[in-house]
């Protein structure tokens, strides 16, 4: 059985691929409890607490043989107020478990990078090779980790691959955190039977794509020898408006409630959709998971 480190394994990526992952494989995860909406994990899977940063997390980069690295700080707005924590967590962080890796003998080093590095798109739908101008300190530190694993790569061999998700949702993600995401929001309140609050005018558009998408694409990096070398975006090539993902919540949750406008958020990207022609060409990797399939998983 391959030995799984998983970090951030108890997070919103991270627990599902452990489900993905339990019974084909030994998995060990690393995860410091900061955003975790899981209670128990699967009988057998090794649940270490720690930070990537400590020597915890080198020691057990070097008894896996893969090693999928979702754990980092996941806000853009946190980022933005603390720098620095942020660059630790996502940078040197992710050095710790690269540098362990070049020591061992690891057979895949998957990085979680984010959509975030584009900053605001020049066009869409936004392929790989579309400038990466950043907008906040999330966005630099998510590249940086990209651009070491692919010198790792070039430099040392490592088996590393990368994916840029776009806007990633599940009802794993953590609605107690004030950064979640705009499903996440707008299901909290047609549940709580209150509108929900759109930033702007609702014409902005994102790609969202649901978890079990990410999943999907994380098991082809771990199958195609291609993958390694390469980054990927992560998303459904399809985008909808917020003014349309918000009737779509409001007829599958049955709510006769009316939306509120806020105004727009500052720093907010105006038009985001996913160009997977390359995940789709290297990798087979194909969406499954409609907006409304997706949507009904939190009425379950
Ligand atoms: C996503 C990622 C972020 C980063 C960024 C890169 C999530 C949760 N965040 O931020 O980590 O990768 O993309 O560009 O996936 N909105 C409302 N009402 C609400 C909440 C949000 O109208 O109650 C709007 C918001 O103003 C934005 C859109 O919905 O225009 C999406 O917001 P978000 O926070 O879900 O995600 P985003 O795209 O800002």
């Amino acid at each position: 059985m391959q030995r799984v480190l998983i970090t951030g394994g108890l997070g919103q990526v991270g627990s599902y691929l452990v489900d993905a992952l339990y019974e084909e494989a030994q998995i060990s995860v690393l995860d410091n409890y900061s955003s975790t909406t899981r209670e128990a994990v699967p009988q057998g899977v090794n649940v270490i607490k720690g930070d990537v940063r400590d020597r915890i997390a080198a020691d057990l980069v070097e008894q896996n043989d893969i090693v999928i690295h979702t754990a980092a700080q996941i806000s853009v707005t946190a980022s933005m107020e603390d720098p620095l924590f942020d660059a630790q967590s996502n940078v040197f962080g992710t050095l710790n478990l690269l540098e362990a890796a070049r020591r061992s003998s690891v057979s895949r080093f998957i990085y979680i990078s984010s959509a975030a590095v584009y900053g605001d798109p020049v066009s869409v739908p936004v392929a790989e090779s579309h400038p990466q101008e950043p907008l906040s300190p999330y966005g630099v530190s998510k590249l940086s980790g990209e651009k070491y694993c692919m010198m790792y790569h070039k430099a040392f061999g490592l088996p590393s691959c990368c994916i840029r998700p776009f806007n990633i949702y599940s009802p794993r993600q953590d609605p107690g955190n004030p950064y979640s995401g705009v499903i996440s929001r707008f299901i909290e309140k047609a549940k709580a039977g209150e509108g929900p609050v759109i930033f702007g005018d609702g014409t902005q558009t994102r790609d969202f794509i649901s978890v079990h998408d990410i999943v999907d694409i994380i098991m082809l990096l771990l199958k195609k020898e291609d993958a390694c070398g390469h980054v990927f975006n992560a998303g459904t090539g399809n985008s909808i408006t917020v003014n349309e993902l918000a009737s779509l919540v409001l007829e599958i949750f049955d709510a006769d409630v009316a939306v509120q406008y806020m105004p727009e958020r500052p720093g907010d990207i105006k038009y985001s959709c996913s160009d997977i022609s390359k995940a789709r060409t290297i990798l087979g990797f194909e969406p499954k998971v409609s907006l409304r399939e997706g949507l009904m998983e939190f009425t379950e």
